[in-house]
């Protein structure tokens, strides 16, 4: 059989539009493919939500490839280990307590699970606005990111989910777009972002968990962005509070939304 580059083509437009028109009305719609972000989207996933993942690059994973200073290791701490064993991904422990991994086995494990637990992964597409109605945040205003690369003046499309994750990393987007558009909304002390403190890996990591939470009316925030958003340290490469961060807010909405389907 010859092969036919208008089929190759259509076979992609066609299965890439209906997936896009399938995820138009979600669960769950996570901002950025982060450790946080994957996490998150795969423990929904897996409890069979209906969850659609944004990540403005082309490659999924934030953070992690580089490990610390581009030496492409990451260390998680004792914590975390239950989520690398549900991902698969191994590990050595250099001292007690403290887990080394590669992070290219590590990105490529959250990416492959989350994909095969159901969540959808759109990449090179950024979520540049919110839905706003009176309830609260009600979806994602998306465009390519090659249109913001160029400074392209095309109008964006949306979504409607009942949750969104801002899980966008240190520069916590969707936080920012909220108090851009609506002013000091934001369920912190000051209504404002609070912005980042030093690095400080032992006070971070428990603080990223802690700031694991609501941060508007349907709008969640997992990973870095939750230290962005209620002023705690960064960490550096150490990213078990990324996974258990995500897993927290996995965990967060599903409680909600069985609570809502009840
Ligand atoms: O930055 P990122 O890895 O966030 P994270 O999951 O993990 C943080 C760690 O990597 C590291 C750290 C550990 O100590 O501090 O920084 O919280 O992943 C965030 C992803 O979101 C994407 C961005 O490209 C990155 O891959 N992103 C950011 N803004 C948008 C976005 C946006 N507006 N639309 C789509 N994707």
């Amino acid at each position: 059989m010859k092969l036919d580059d208008i089929v190759i083509s259509r076979a992609i437009i066609e299965n890439w539009s209906k997936d896009l028109v399938e995820y138009l009305e979600v669960d769950v719609a996570i901002v950025g493919g982060g450790p946080a972000g994957l996490t998150a989207a795969y423990y929904l996933a897996k409890k069979g939500v209906k969850a659609v993942l944004y990540e403005r690059k082309l490659s999924i994973g934030g953070g992690m490839w580089g490990g610390g200073m581009m030496y492409n290791k990451c260390v998680f701490q004792e914590a975390s280990k239950p989520i690398l064993d549900e991902f698969k991904i191994r590990y050595e422990e250099y001292q007690p307590g403290y887990f080394i991994t590669d992070s290219l086995e590590t990105v490529s494990a959250l990416c492959l699970e989350t994909i095969r637990a159901g969540a959808r992964i759109f990449n090179l597409i950024s979520v540049e606005d919110v839905m706003i109605r009176e309830e609260g945040v009600t979806g994602l205003v998306l465009n390519w990111s090659a249109v913001d690369i160029a400074k392209l003046h095309v109008d964006p499309l949306t979504i409607r989910s009942k949750y969104v994750v801002d899980a966008s990393g240190h520069a916590a987007e969707v936080a920012k777009i909220i108090t851009r558009k609506i002013g000091k909304a934001l369920f912190t002390a000051t209504g404002d972002l609070m912005g980042e403190n030093p690095m400080w890996a032992e006070a971070g990591e428990h603080a990223i968990v802690e700031n694991t939470k609501e941060i508007y009316s349907g709008v969640y925030v997992a990973g870095m962005a939750c230290n962005a958003v209620f002023g705690g340290p960064r960490m550096g490469p150490i990213f078990g509070g990324m996974l258990l961060s995500g897993k927290k807010i996995a965990e967060l909405l599903l409680a909600k939304l069985k609570g809502s389907s009840n």
